[in-house]
């Protein structure tokens, strides 16, 4: 481990190719970041990878998990351990260079005066270069407005896994009580968050579709993330339509 203020987790499955390639580019960008990897076991050995790097390089820590599955919870351990570590910013990323390392120093400085910088795709200025299907663009587009309208976020991108927290937003948000995953992880933390009326800002990033490997994504972490913004958006609603009964009485 070097002394920093920043970690960078980013949790891993099947990622074999892209793992050492992106431990050398974030040192390009700046040799004090620490990366914790948060491995589940990847069937393809991206955790024994990871391992040796971690020998070879002494901002690379691992954290491998075993029996368990899951975006969120990786996150989740991971953020765990850069709270017990003492770091003052901790940030999530993908491993499959879809999040560009050299944007994570823009990100920090916007975190002097914020508690979450968010890594966007859908503010001016941010862009997706992907060759996304019909079905993945509408999936991404409308998920993140139907997230947005239905929970009342001021974000056009709620559901990007690039973002970086100050270590008070972290600890406040009761990250075990979280138990969701992939999509519905991240929402659940920027509601919590906003909720809390932290200052949250977002930032545009180009996210470029991965080139090695392949997506995890499933129809369990879309329908997860579909049920959380129904039923998050009904609590809102029916509290709304209870504060108004209220006044009117
Ligand atoms: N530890 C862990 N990491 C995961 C899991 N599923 C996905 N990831 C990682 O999370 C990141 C985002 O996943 P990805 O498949 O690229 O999702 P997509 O970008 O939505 O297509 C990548 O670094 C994945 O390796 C999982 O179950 N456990
Ligand atoms: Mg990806």
């Amino acid at each position: 481990m070097v002394l920093s203020e920043v970690l960078i987790v980013i949790p891993t499955y099947n990622e074999r190719e892209n793992v050492e390639k992106l431990v050398k580019a974030i040192i390009a960008v700046d040799e004090d970041f620490n990366i914790l990897f948060v491995d589940d076991d990847s069937p393809d050995g991206t955790g024994e990878i990871a391992f040796v790097l971690s020998e070879k390089f002494p901002q690379v820590q691992v954290l491998r998990r075993r029996g368990e599955r899951g975006y969120g919870v990786a996150c989740k351990d991971g953020f765990n351990y850069g709270l017990k570590l003492d770091f003052k910013y901790i940030f999530s990323m993908d491993a499959d260079f879809s999040h560009d390392p050299k944007d994570i120093p823009r990100l920090l400085r916007r975190m002097k005066n914020c508690s979450m910088a968010i890594g966007s795709r859908y503010v001016d200025g941010g862009k997706i270069v992907a060759d996304w299907g019909f079905f993945r663009r509408l999936l991404s587009t409308w998920g993140n407005g139907f997230a947005r309208l239905s929970l009342g976020l001021p974000f056009k991108d709620c559901t990007s896994g690039f973002r970086g927290y100050r270590r008070e937003i972290l600890k406040s948000l009761e990250l075990d009580a979280i138990t969701l995953d992939g999509y519905a992880f991240l929402i659940e933390l920027l509601n919590r968050g906003y909720e809390k009326g932290f200052a949250i800002e977002e930032i545009p990033i180009t996210y470029v579709d991965r080139e090695k490997g392949k997506s995890k994504l499933s129809r369990k972490v879309i329908l997860e993330a579909l049920i959380l913004v129904i039923r998050l958006g009904l609590k809102r609603f029916l509290g709304k339509s209870s504060q108004a009964v209220h006044t009117q009485c």
